[in-house]
């Protein structure tokens, strides 16, 4: 593993850090756009007082923190980053490959590395069956490795091209809290508020450090925490305008013979594609708000 120094400085001294994934760079954001995104992600990141570590895999070396070369690198779809999650970081290491982290394998990454809050988009979760099917047998592994790993994951909930519901069940089975930051339900990604409310709810960055601090700290549980931050209200999808996304999505996918983790990109592109950019503004808005939302946090928990 390579650690930049700047970020390995920060930690030495217990500075605030923040991980931050390359896949939705990679995969979840058009070319050009993603790398003006990566700059404003780590810059949202700077302004409220941390330093930020974008992590990703370069020629199979796990690397925390990119300098601006290798960020233009992630985001240059001519470089084919492969989509990395956990049970990929071995193989890619072992052929050398570049490749862009999701959060399941950002997480385990970021760990390793002592960082202990990350922020992004949206969480992966459980998807749909397809007609005719029971389950899809499609669980992202971000679940699992939440559930394993003693990180914070600052998202948006996740997004209504997924299973709600069953993805809010596995969390509790999973034992990982999952608290609302000022607000009361889910947030589906596009959407503020999901139909589903969350267990716990704080309102200031502090109280979330607090409950993060009694979880690490005196609570029996190892894993992480999820902190659920709905897209700021003026960068909201119009409702109308979200359910046509996804009811055309949801088809476009279901006549095809997209599966696995491709499923996710394909549906962000129709998303993006047929809102006319507006889906992704959305998803930057959102972004920006959830990084920099985790670095007040990981501020407020240096005086924890
Ligand atoms: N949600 C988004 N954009 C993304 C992702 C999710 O809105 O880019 C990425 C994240 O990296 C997440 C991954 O960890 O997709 C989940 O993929 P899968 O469902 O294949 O586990
Ligand atoms: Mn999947």
């Amino acid at each position: 593993m390579r650690v930049a120094e700047e970020v390995s400085a920060a930690l030495a001294t217990g500075s605030a850090v923040v991980a931050l994934e390359s896949t939705l760079l990679a995969h979840g954001l058009p070319p050009g756009r993603n790398r003006k995104v990566a700059t404003a992600i780590e810059d949202a990141v700077r302004a409220a007082g941390a330093v930020p570590a974008t992590i990703a895999v370069l020629d199979g070396q796990m690397c925390v923190g990119l300098g601006s070369a290798e960020l233009d690198l992630v985001c240059d779809p001519d470089a084919e980053f492969l989509k990395l999650s956990a049970r990929d970081l071995g193989p890619a290491i072992a052929l050398g490959r570049d490749g862009a982290t999701t959060i399941a394998s950002t997480s385990m990454i970021a760990h390793a590395a002592g960082i202990g809050v990350f922020g992004t988009g949206g969480l992966g979760g459980v998807h749909l069956p397809a007609p005719g099917e029971v389950s899809s047998w499609d669980v992202s592994a971000d679940l699992d490795v939440l559930a394993a790993t003693p990180i914070v994951v600052v998202c948006s909930g996740v997004k209504s091209v997924l299973d709600i519901a069953a993805t809010i069940e596995v969390l509790e089975t999973r034992s990982v809290p999952v608290v609302g930051y000022r607000t009361d339900f889910f947030p589906a990604f596009y959407r503020r508020e999901s139909r589903f409310r969350v267990p716990w709810r704080v309102d200031t960055p502090a109280s979330a450090a607090a409950v993060i601090a009694a979880h690490r700290d005196r609570g029996p549980v190892r894993s992480g925490v999820l902190v659920a931050n709905p897209v700021p209200v003026e960068h909201e999808l119009d409702a109308g305008l979200h359910d046509r996304l996804l009811a055309e999505g949801m088809a476009k996918v279901a006549h095809s013979d997209v599966r696995g983790g491709d499923v996710t990109p394909v549906l962000l592109e129709h998303f993006h594609t047929a809102s006319g950019g507006a889906s992704l503004d959305t998803n930057e808005a959102l972004v920006l708000a959830n990084v920099a939302l985790a670095a007040e946090i990981a501020v407020a928990l240096t005086s924890e």
